[in-house]
């Protein structure tokens, strides 16, 4: 009896057991928006298989992330040609110095779009005449920019127009922008909402007819990336890239050098990169072009960073007279012109290389005491009648002289504000970093203030959720119009210490999309978290996941409710 009792027990536990795996097995059947691991990494850089799509019949919830300023929809789906082509004008005209740049994205998305169609996808999906025959499919997207000019800098409108017919007489969709950017922008929505169907093998833009009219609510967007603790090969940097404009994020802030390695080749210092980790770990000027390039193909913006004059022991390894003394590596020797002349030689050679208009001098975490304990800084310290704080207040200036004169608008870390804020150029703008509470005082002297507070928008504190991310708005305690108009956007921080390129796109990514959300829907939108937000970063973690980005879960399934 007893042991009749025990083998029913089991069988029991066996069925139980037999039908908690095969739940568990439903569930990530069901729910393939969950899995993330990739199947197998290449040599450098991981590689996600093609995932199914999600629920295909959930429709809603808008699959569209950022959310645009205007949507309307309605309730047909429509079936999009793998022959899908692109109509083009620019400035009126078929043939512009500009247009290259939106045939290459449309060419980009068009592959991201139909990626389940492996090599080639009029063999693999040739055009099915439906059963009804009245199908159409949408076959032509008509692209109309009203500027020709690829210029991208500050102030490049973003803005789009699209719309997406539910009947398909005419076979066309309507993309209208100011700039190629704009559109670029409008093709990445375009592109969210193609969703392939694994029934009908298929791609179908569901609950048309849309109709978006969107643009950004901050123009300063960015993206830090640190590659001097780890270095990112180009590869890894263009993936960044490629998952920023799915984003719609739009600076990459390259934090190129720091106190651990100089990677960065500097044609008239050629010492400089013996501070980079190995031959190999090393960005060569045309890397360096490489990655411009790549970056303005996506509407991305880059912002060098050189970290002056903390943060840069690496400069001595090559160029040892940069450093104090031997056992006080920095900040850089203020006493030295030497000094001067290699940030200006840096600075100069690094113009030709990054257009735009903005560079990042660094200033923060500056240790004078280096300097008061160097008999030779102190002599000159003493012989300026200058404390180590007026040295570094004077070093900072001078090195902003340098970017000025070379037409850079300098940014720095808001030390610099914190500590001598009367002194700083007016043209300066602050970074924010260290916690919330500076932008208003920021913008209240009349300073542009980029937030990136640590608290809530440093990738590298791993254990900050995406909803800490979501929630922090740069213009809290900004009232006054005009004071807004001041804070230029937002950035999230990519500090390199514990990033390489096997953990580089999960931890950025999604935590990363929340903020950019934060920086570019309506406040009305995102100062309410709604039940949708989660759901719909779910989908775009996915659609990440499905170009080949790693970006790791959202949230703890099983504890949704977990507090953030
Ligand atoms: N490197 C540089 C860093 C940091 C900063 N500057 C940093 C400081 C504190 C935290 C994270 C990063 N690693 N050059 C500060 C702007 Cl918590």
């Amino acid at each position: 009896m007893v042991r009749h009792k025990e083998v029913m027990k089991m069988r029991t536990y066996m069925i139980e057991k037999v039908v908690l795996v095969a739940s568990i097995f439903s569930i990530v059947v069901d729910a393939s928006r969950y899995i993330h691991r990739p199947d197998g990494a290449g040599p450098r850089l991981w590689s996600l298989p093609i995932q199914r799509s999600f629920v295909a019949d959930d429709d809603s919830v808008i699959r569209l992330w950022p959310m645009p300023s205007q949507v309307t929809r309605g309730n047909s789906s429509i079936s999009v040609s793998p022959n899908l082509g692109i109509s083009l004008l620019v400035a009126g005209l078929r043939e512009s110095q500009s247009s290259a740049i939106v045939v290459e994205t449309f060419t980009r998305y068009k592959q991201i779009i139909f990626r389940h169609f492996e090599s080639d996808p009029a063999k693999l999906n040739p055009i099915k005449v439906s059963v009804d025959s009245k199908q159409l499919y949408l076959d032509t997207i008509h692209v109309n920019i009203t500027l020709d000019d690829d210029d991208l800098d500050f102030d490049t409108d973003e803005e789009y127009h699209l719309f997406i017919p539910s009947d398909l007489d005419t076979e066309q969709a309507y993309l209208q922008a100011n700039t190629i950017y704009g559109a670029v922008r409008g093709l990445e929505t375009f592109s969210q909402l193609c969703i392939f169907n694994f029934t009908s093998k298929e791609t179908e833009i569901r609950s048309a007819p849309w109709d978006i009219v969107d643009s950004p609510r901050f123009k300063y967007r960015g993206l830090l990336l640190d590659t001097s603790r780890h270095y990112q090969p180009v590869e890894a940097i263009k993936q960044v890239l490629d998952s920023m404009a799915y984003a719609k994020l739009n600076v990459l802030h390259w934090h190129i050098v720091d106190e651990e390695s100089f990677p960065l080749e500097i044609p008239s210092l050629p010492k400089l990169w013996n501070g980079a980790y190995s031959s190999s770990e090393r960005y060569t000027t045309s890397d360096a072009r490489e990655i411009v390039r790549y970056a303005k193909a996506r509407g991305i913006k880059v912002m060098a960073e050189i970290d002056v004059p903390g943060h840069a022991e690496s400069w001595g390894y090559g160029y040892s007279d940069l450093w104090p003394s031997s056992t006080c590596r920095e900040p850089l020797d203020v006493s030295k012109n030497f000094t001067f002349e290699v940030i200006n030689s840096i600075l100069t050679d690094m113009r030709e290389i990054f257009p735009f208009g903005l560079f990042h001098l660094g200033g923060d975490e500056v240790n004078t005491d280096c300097w008061s304990n160097t008999p030779e800084v102190k002599q000159w310290l003493d012989d300026n009648e200058m404390t180590a704080h007026d040295a570094y207040v004077y070093f900072v200036l001078r090195a902003q002289q340098l970017a000025l004169s070379l037409g850079w608008q300098p940014v720095n870390w808001e030390e610099t504000f914190n500590e001598f804020a009367d002194m700083l150029d007016p043209r300066t703008i602050v970074h924010n970093w260290l916690g919330p509470g500076v932008a208003p005082k920021v913008v209240a002297k009349g300073f542009q203030c980029i937030v990136s507070n640590q608290d809530v928008w440093y990738l590298d504190h791993l254990n900050v959720k995406w909803k800490s991310f979501y929630t922090n708005e740069p213009l809290l305690g900004i009232t006054n119009a005009t004071e807004q108009q001041l804070v230029l956007g937002g950035e999230v921080c990519m500090w390199g210490e514990t990033v390489d390129p096997s953990d580089l796109l999960q931890t950025i990514w999604p935590r990363a999309a929340a903020a950019a959300e934060r920086l570019w829907s309506p406040l009305e939108y995102t100062s309410r978290l709604y039940d949708e937000v989660e759901t719909r970063l779910e989908y775009f973690r996915c659609l990440l996941n499905q170009r080949n980005i790693a970006a790791a879960p959202v949230t703890n399934t099983f504890a949704r409710s977990a507090p953030y």
